[in-house]
């Protein structure tokens, strides 16, 4: 089948679309990434799309005052441009409106910070801290109107140690996340993700049984190590 052509909505260093533009170098990927976008004209990611040779657009949202909507016609006819069929956001830092949402349902994700529907919004890793989960991570969702509400497609879960601080969190999450994204979008991209009732359901996986417990004391006489 045709690789489906990708684009990726940044604002900063792109660690994640750096994870996507590496997996799609794979040739039997289902995706390609056919442009980086940027509402920031100085975003790292920015360069390091380029030195990885994908081509970038920057559309300044500065320009369009309170204009949202006319921001995304701008970001949505870079889209157009360049032929694409889906759009991931990594790190891009715009709410976007119901009228960019709708033009984009169904092809539009993006990652998430900790195991929705826990901690939406900001600051994700201080919040798990100060709630004192054992267990967080990251998600990749369908984009909806409401921010961080969207269907999950796939989730991947990280231990919260002992002395965390949300940096050392967040370094621990973002190493799940770019194992997380590139096999979401491979997912979306293979056309094996339906939508039912709002929930995703996924064609062909299996079920990994796998158990994370934390905090690990090791092997015990009640929980031996298989
Ligand atoms: C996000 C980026 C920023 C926020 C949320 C998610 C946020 O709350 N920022 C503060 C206000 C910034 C501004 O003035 O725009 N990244 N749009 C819709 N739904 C989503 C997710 C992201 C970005 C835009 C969504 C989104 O789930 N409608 C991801
Ligand atoms: C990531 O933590 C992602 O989950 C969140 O914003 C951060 C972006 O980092 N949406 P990067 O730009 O991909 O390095």
């Amino acid at each position: 089948m045709a690789r489906k052509r990708v684009a990726i909505l940044i604002s900063g260093r792109g660690s994640n679309m750096l994870a996507l533009i590496n997996a799609a170098e794979a040739k039997d990927y289902p995706a390609e990434i056919a442009l980086v976008l940027s509402n920031e004209p100085q975003a790292e990611g920015l360069q390091r799309a380029t030195a990885a040779g994908i081509a970038t657009a920057v559309v300044d949202h500065r320009p369009f005052g309170k204009d949202r909507e006319a921001f995304e016609r701008a970001l949505d006819a870079e889209l157009e441009a360049h032929g694409i069929e889906l759009v991931c956001l990594a790190g891009f830092m715009r709410l976007l409106t119901p009228w960019f949402v709708r033009r984009w349902q169904g092809r539009l994700i993006n990652i998430h910070p900790s195991l929705l529907p826990a901690f939406k919004g900001t600051d994700t890793h201080a919040r798990a801290l100060a709630a004192g989960v054992r267990i967080h991570g990251a998600s990749v969702h369908f984009v909806t109107e409401d921010v961080d509400s969207g269907a999950i497609i796939a989730q991947a879960a990280v231990p919260v140690c002992a002395d965390d601080t949300a940096d050392t969190l967040a370094a621990r999450v973002l190493v799940a996340e770019h194992r997380l994204y590139p096999l979401a979008l491979r997912l979306v991209a293979e056309n094996r993700v339906r939508i039912v009732d709002g929930r995703c359901t996924i064609i062909g996986s299996a079920c990994a049984d796998a158990v994370l417990v934390a905090p690990d004391i090791g092997a015990t006489k009640e929980n031996p190590r298989p």
